[in-house]
């Protein structure tokens, strides 16, 4: 069977500065070249940012590789810790500047468009040190003049802007489960920074509809949307489904297309005596500068049960997870490397809720994909992978994303995580996502089969 997509459908991928580029000339750290810098054991075989995939100094030459397999549209973003040399005036460095210039220039030279994002997790870690990170609202305050540098220098150039990468991993990773610097436990603190992180990215918003002159450019944000499904039809499960999807997904999603947060996480959050420092003024500019278009990273569902211990005794400090359990459903299908079930179903039902419950806005799939260790396991005669399990897993969720099209919500594109191997925070290089692999020993950069099949796809816009 044949699908086709919509016309000008984006076929692509993504990656991030701090995955892809290597630390090179940057005038700061982040919190992951610091994190590596004090801990590198915490990285699989010890091996940190700092090289990455070298795309400060190759990206000519991957960019040609991205062309080669027919991609049209490819996102990354600009590294604050680049791009500024004083944090707190907002200056401009140089370096950056030219870097990120010859970057966009080179894109377009090669017929794809260039997808900027501002922040993929790569706070200045000295933001970190000296004020306590998203914490702060003054934080809040130097992202805004590091964006407004990004709208004035590339707007020019650049139609498709975002300002923060999933921003609920932030919260989940640095401030509740400890799997990113600086392992912070501690959930009034986490529920303070995920509002601050909205406030961030509404007055970004702001800020670009001032300065930006292009009528065709648009911003939004990317979230990572796990669907959570009930264990059972019983209410118990069905309200911890409730509650982690209102935490997981409508946190963000109802703030950032609907200006407000959802009033029954409002009223939990309250009632726990976690709910975040906000005052009316800032209410309304998340209320007023909602985003145009919205990315959708979708890796895995979540299957949700009731507690299984008494909230009263998680009572020591505010966790989510006091409502709900993960519940290891038998049958379910995954992908053993990371550890992730694989549902492409779940990108109908993502499809469906957004036609449904956000003012079927556009959006596309910004991040999706299958880490997988040990690739060169599939390496054939000619020195090429063949991960047909990889091109079999964008086939299932393809079915499932023409489907939500078909019925009418409005998704214009498909980005697979990555273009070509990249390195991932804790994970380094052991999982592998990319159409082109890395060497990370020679920095060789081979199209996997994958790579030659989404140029057919890309090609004929439609997949069988
Ligand atoms: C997403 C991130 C990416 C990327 C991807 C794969 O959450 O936006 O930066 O890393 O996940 O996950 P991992 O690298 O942990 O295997």
């Amino acid at each position: 069977m044949k699908t086709k997509f919509p016309k000008d459908f984006w076929w692509g991928a993504a990656t991030s500065g701090p995955q892809s580029e290597g630390r090179f000339n940057k005038q700061h750290a982040n919190v992951f070249d610091y994190w590596y810098e004090v801990e590198p054991e915490a990285f699989y075989n010890q091996v940190g940012p700092d090289t990455a995939s070298n795309f400060y100094n190759s990206f000519k030459e991957d960019i040609r590789l991205m062309k080669e397999i027919g991609l049209n549209s490819v996102r990354t973003s600009i590294q604050w810790t680049r791009l500024i040399d004083n944090l707190e005036e907002g200056t401009l460095n140089e370096d950056g500047v030219r870097f990120y210039n010859e970057v966009i220039d080179e894109f377009l030279a090669n017929g794809i468009r260039p997808v900027i994002n501002l922040h993929h997790f790569d706070l200045p870690v000295e933001l970190y040190h000296k004020y306590g990170g998203w914490e702060s609202k003054h934080v809040v305050e130097l992202f805004v003049k590091f964006a407004k540098q990004c709208f004035t220098l590339y707007g020019d150039r650049i139609t498709d802007w975002f300002t923060f990468n999933e921003p609920m991993v932030i919260v989940d990773g640095q401030y509740l489960y400890q799997f990113h610097y600086p392992k912070v436990v501690d959930g009034k603190k986490a529920v303070q920074v995920a509002y601050n992180i909205q406030l961030a990215s509404a007055k970004a918003i702001q800020a670009f509809r001032k300065i930006n002159k292009n009528k065709e450019s648009r911003i939004g944000t990317i979230l990572n949307l796990t669907p959570s499904y009930p264990a059972s039809a019983e209410k118990e499960d069905l309200a911890a489904a409730e509650f982690a999807n209102l935490w997981l997904n409508q946190m963000f999603l109802d703030a950032s297309i609907n200006g407000a947060f959802p009033e029954k996480l409002i009223s939990y959050l309250t009632r726990d005596g976690v709910i975040w420092e906000a005052t009316a003024e800032e209410l309304a500019i998340i209320q007023a500068n909602t985003i145009d278009v919205l990315g959708v990273n979708f890796y895995h569902p979540h299957r949700v049960s009731r507690p299984s211990v008494s909230s009263d005794s998680l009572a020591v400090d505010w966790m989510p997870n006091k409502y709900y359990d993960e519940y290891d459903m038998p049958g379910r299908r995954m992908n053993v490397d990371k550890g992730w079930e694989i549902y492409p179903q779940a990108l109908y039902d993502i499809a469906i809720n957004i036609r449904d419950n956000y003012g079927n806005i556009d959006w596309f799939v910004s991040e999706n994909g299958m880490g997988v260790s040990r690739e060169e396991r599939y390496l054939n005669k000619e020195g090429m992978i063949e991960d047909d399990y990889r091109i079999q897993f964008i086939q299932e969720h393809l079915y499932w994303l023409a489907k939500g099209i078909e019925e009418g919500s409005n998704c214009f594109g498909y980005h697979l995580w990555t273009p070509i191997d990249c390195w991932s925070w804790g994970n380094a290089y052991r999982n592998r996502y990319g159409f082109i692999s890395t060497n990370i020993h020679t920095q060789v950069k081979t199209i996997k089969k994958s790579g030659y099949w989404i140029k057919q796809v890309a090609l004929e816009n439609e997949v069988t």
